[in-house]
């Protein structure tokens, strides 16, 4: 027996060695991604406890140190003696590879962890964990460091027999995580998100950091119905229901919530297990087959569409569209580059039916919102063949002319994108500085006149026959939407440069609202920056300095003394600086400071909802987001 163990300890010790010699395999990073998907990890473990139906709640905690706390009043994590490893099950579940939720049989209907690595990956990159647990009136504790077992499991007390649970504490490696900070918000959106996806379950967040403590707890009877009114709160419903599908077919349980805004986007998020499908997969096929199916029955039997009339296409049908599908499988397969995207064929079936039988229920239950969507969806029909044609005609332009770029592009001599860069500057006269200021060789400049267009406002014939909106898209080379070719990219900087004001920063939004809209990868890619303009100049004696917010003023100001020979003249615009000016502050590749456009992919229900929210009609949610967001947008207009 004594040999059995320490065979298996020696085993044990050289699987969490191999985590962590490669953590980035088993965690996706070892930057900030990486440390918050620990807390995601043990988290979804909890989360399984509520989907066998035994935990309503779970609490997270982040102490002042970083470390973290996760607590739920599940059943508690199995402490009898798992027979294969001759150990306690939750020293298995934290000390074996792969372990988790394959002991023990039953319990875990579905295994949520984001790449199904479990606690022991945590264990293995954490300092030191501990973990007690309330089952049968006793409390069982043990404590590892960087996954080695310090002591056997053991009682360290009683509690209530009425009141099992599981609580674990983790410190993360900082040998091994580039920093150990957590980020809150980011903790937020995707505690929120997971309470969205569990129906019923309430999940606290706790910040007790010095300086930083807050709290926020979720708890959605309603599910991802409310995450569609959610993702709504910023547009105008269509109608007032959210349509709601849930059901089981072939050991899949499928829920799906919709509801369509007076927008032109389609905000489909799909998920598998709680784990966000940015590429989509065979669910997200199954329900745009029923989707597209089930309206062009039913408004051909109505009489919406005429027999003569060209059926409704599934983009039509989902123009304004906000839905999420989510299922819950045992053994998702993941396929594509990123193994994001649902392989399991059964799912396909599973969305298709569930949908197409209820939604039809529905759209008889209720016919004045079936029309409302038909109406929305011919109207969207016939501005997309306008687009079309709009598009066909611009095609045929660049195959005859070549390729024609903008009159107003100033374009650099070097061809070789990797060493250029684009300028995409906001009015004629800062736009002329630049022209001046550049460095020919690798410096564009493409100025653009007023405000541009909002994206998020207007339907694509509009778009396409936008002259600014036209202009970047031929600068830039790569087309849109299915042309769009990323080899093809010209520039591998493209720099968003306004004025350090509200207008320039609503002019930046627009841009970026644009680009994420029609062209996510270049941001995808790394290729978006906003040019960062100084909003001061400082002279004294002949020397010149430059400050790009208030606490370099004062920092420049406290090394060269406060007194009358100083001059500090505050910026408005670009437009103030001559082209010198311009080249030493912002342009010059040597000085200039850049700030590079990020998106995270994992996140896109929430960039989506900021961009609403930012470009949206309604006053009031745009209000509280900037004061809820005031540092990063300080000085956008309401
Ligand atoms: F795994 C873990 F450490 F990450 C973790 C697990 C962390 C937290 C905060 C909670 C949990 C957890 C595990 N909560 N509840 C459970 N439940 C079980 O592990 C369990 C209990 C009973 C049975 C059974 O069949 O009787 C089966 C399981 C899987």
């Amino acid at each position: 027996m004594s040999n059995e163990y320490g065979a298996d300890q020696i085993q044990i010790l050289e699987g969490l060695e191999a985590v962590r010699k490669r953590p980035g395999m088993y965690i996706g990073s070892t930057s900030a991604r990486g440390l918050h998907h620990l807390v995601y990890e043990i988290v979804d473990n909890a989360v399984d406890e509520a989907l066998a139906g035994y935990c309503d709640l779970i609490d997270v905690t982040i102490h002042p140190d970083n470390s973290i706390t996760v607590i739920d009043n599940g059943r508690g994590i199995p402490v009898g003696i798992n027979h294969k490893a001759g150990l306690p099950a939750v020293e298995v579940v934290f000390t074996v590879l792969h372990a988790g939720g394959k002991f023990g049989g039953g319990g875990y209907k579905v295994s949520g962890g984001l790449h199904g690595v479990g606690a022991s990956v945590v264990n293995a990159l954490s300092t030191w964990l501990e973990v007690e647990i309330c089952s049968e009136g006793k409390v069982y504790k043990q404590r590892y460091e960087r996954g080695k077992t310090m002591y056997p499991l053991k009682v360290i007390g009683d509690c209530d027999p009425d009141r099992n649970g599981s609580k674990v504490t983790f410190l993360p490696d900082d040998t091994v995580f580039e920093d150990v900070i957590y980020d809150y918000d980011t903790l937020k959106n995707r505690l929120r998100e997971m309470a969205f996806l569990t129906k019923g379950i309430k999940i606290t967040l706790r910040d007790t950091r010095p300086g930083k403590e807050q709290e926020k707890s979720f708890h959605y009877e309603g599910g991802i119905k409310e995450f569609v009114t959610y993702l709504n709160k910023s547009k105008e419903a269509l109608y007032d229901a959210v349509i709601y599908c849930e059901g089981e077919r072939d050991d899949i349980y499928v829920e799906v919530a919709m509801q369509h805004n007076d927008s032109y986007n389609d905000a489909t998020y799909s998920f598998v297990n709680n784990i966000t499908t940015p590429e989509g997969g065979t669910h997200l096929s199954g329900f745009r087959n029923a989707l597209t199916k089930t309206f062009n029955n039913y408004a051909r039997n109505n009489k919406l569409l005429k027999e003569n009339e060209p059926a409704l296409s599934g983009d039509d049908i989902r123009e304004g569209l906000t839905a999420i599908i989510s299922v819950k499988i045992e053994e998702p397969q993941f396929e594509g580059q990123t193994k994001q995207k649902l392989g399991n064929s059964e799912a396909r079936g599973a969305v298709d039916a569930i949908v197409s039988e209820q939604l039809t229920y529905f759209l008889e239950q209720n016919p004045a919102v079936a029309k409302a969507i038909c109406e929305k969806s011919l109207l969207a029909q016939r501005a997309r063949e306008a687009a079309r044609k709009a598009r066909d005609l611009t095609r045929r332009k660049t195959a005859l002319e070549n390729t024609s770029l903008p009159g107003k592009l100033a374009d650099c001599s070097d061809k070789d994108p990797r060493n250029c860069e684009i300028y995409i500057v906001e009015g004629d006269s800062a736009g002329g500085s630049a022209k001046t200021a550049r460095s020919r060789d690798t410096q564009a400049i493409l100025p653009l006149r007023g405000k541009i267009l909002n994206v998020e406002k207007a339907r694509l014939d509009k778009i396409y026959g936008n002259a600014e909106i036209k202009a970047m898209i031929t600068a830039f080379g790569t087309g849109i939407h299915e042309d769009f070719d990323i080899t093809k990219l010209r520039y591998h900087k493209i720099i968003i440069m306004t004025d350090a004001d509200v207008d320039g920063a609503h002019i930046s939004t627009l841009l970026l609202t644009f680009l994420y809209r029609f062209m996510p990868e270049l941001i995808k890619q790394g290729y978006v920056y906003l040019a960062k303009p100084p909003l001061f100049k400082i002279e004294k004696n002949k020397k010149v300095w430059y400050a790009y917010n208030e606490s370099e003023l004062n920092q420049i100001m406290a090394e060269i003394g406060r007194d009358s020979s100083n001059k500090i003249q505050r910026y408005k615009g670009l437009g103030e600086m001559d082209p010198e000016q311009l080249w030493e502050t912002t342009m010059d590749p040597e000085r200039r400071i850049l700030e590079r456009v990020v998106m995270d992919e994992e996140n896109s229900s929430e960039i989506d909802l900021t961009f609403t929210t930012l470009m949206g009609d309604k006053v009031e949610p745009r209000r509280e987001f900037i004061e809820a967001n005031a540092v990063y947008v300080q000085n956008l207009d309401i």
